[in-house]
């Protein structure tokens, strides 16, 4: 019996075509910029995204992290959101490796930050203050439930980080899921970005990468910084030719994802003890809780789902976090329905 892994969209194994497209890959010493399938890659992303360059790089931590240290020098401040993945989840990098002090604020449900707090949040000249360098927003914005931020709302914030001489850093994770939620391009979504880092190893199934995306200058010093966090990788293009498939086969059909998040969140309403979240699912992803008078919690929910080839992640005591990618089909859907039925209706 086949898994249905809901856990999240980084779990996706390679597709048959990124296999073969990596065992065949023309690779050189990327630290020198010779590796052609790397080279191909940062143009195809740089394009995509309507910036200068890209530079391939580890995962969508380092990508961020580069990019903040880029951006900032010791004891600068940048400004995100207390919900933001690289506050909550990159263990504190930005922090440790580059002395960049985090000035948390708080995301709206919208997964928006309110353009007064940043207004606000902007430090004066002052001899007690750090320097505020830089904004990050996270588009779509997974703890805030997957949500796909508008052009229109970055595009204001890009506004005041320019009028107030800050960059503007995305965390675009998940860039073309919120494009396809949006409509748009996803160079649309992040054209009033200094800096913008999407990843090839979620829902694009690639197995590992992210491309960080910006001004030939900007890019220039990532990838001095990408040096001293031990990130140049050689080879790497046998990665790289996975990301290439992915940018080129993988991003029409998010949509078929979000249709299946909307088919999991209509099948899990049915089912009583479970209460899901406002508005879920907004991509691909589905929040959804146990309801008090349920006597079982969610790790011991997600055990006895696993027992039954379905996983999914408990991401507090009585929450669950179900994530959707080309490895999930309709029927993986059901059988995720069916599991939670059973589970559940077992323990009334
Ligand atoms: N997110 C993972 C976990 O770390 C939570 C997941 O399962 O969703 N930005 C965003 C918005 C992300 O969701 C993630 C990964 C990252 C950055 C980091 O990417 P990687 O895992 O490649 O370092």
């Amino acid at each position: 019996m086949d898994t249905v892994d809901l856990r999240s969209d980084t779990v996706t194994q390679p597709t048959p075509e990124m296999r073969r497209a990596m065992a065949g890959a023309a690779v050189g010493d990327d630290v020198f910029g010779e590796d052609p399938t790397i080279n191909r890659l940062q143009a195809m992303a740089a394009e995509r995204m309507g910036k200068e360059a890209g530079l391939f790089v580890a995962s969508g931590t380092m990508g961020n992290l580069i990019a903040v240290l880029t951006h900032c020098g010791r004891g600068d401040e940048a400004i995100l959101g207390n919900r933001a993945h690289t506050f909550l989840y990159e263990a504190g990098g930005v922090a440790a490796l580059g002395g960049v002090h985090p000035h948390p604020l708080p995301n709206q449900p919208d997964g928006t930050l309110r353009i007064e707090d940043v207004v606000e949040a902007i430090r004066s000249e002052d001899v007690h203050f750090p320097h505020s360098r830089l904004i990050c927003l996270e588009n779509t914005h997974n703890r805030c439930g997957g949500v796909a931020l508008t052009a229109a709302y970055t595009d204001s914030i890009g506004a005041v980080a320019r009028e107030r001489g800050l960059m503007l850093h995305i965390d675009g994770a998940r860039i073309f899921n919120a494009a396809a939620a949006r409509g748009v391009p996803a160079e649309r979504l992040v054209r009033s970005a200094d800096s913008v880092c999407f990843c090839l190893s979620k829902a694009l199934c690639a197995p590992v990468g992210s491309v960080l995306c910006g001004s030939q200058a900007f890019i220039a010093q990532a990838r001095r910084i990408r040096k001293q966090v031990g990130g140049g990788m050689r080879q790497a293009g046998i990665l790289a030719a996975a990301g290439i498939i992915a940018l080129e086969a993988m991003i029409d059909r998010l949509p078929e994802d979000h249709l299946n998040a909307r088919r999991l969140a209509a099948g899990l309403r049915q089912i009583e003890g479970l209460v899901l979240d406002d508005g879920t699912p907004f991509t691909n992803m589905v929040f959804f809780e146990l309801k008090p008078e349920v006597p079982v919690d969610a790790r011991q929910t997600a055990e006895q789902l696993a027992a039954k080839g379905v996983k999914v992640q408990a991401t507090g005591p009585r929450r669950f976090r179900c994530v959707l990618h080309y490895w999930v089909d309709a029927d993986g859907v059901d059988r995720a329905v069916a599991g939670f039925r059973e589970v559940l209706g077992a323990v009334h």
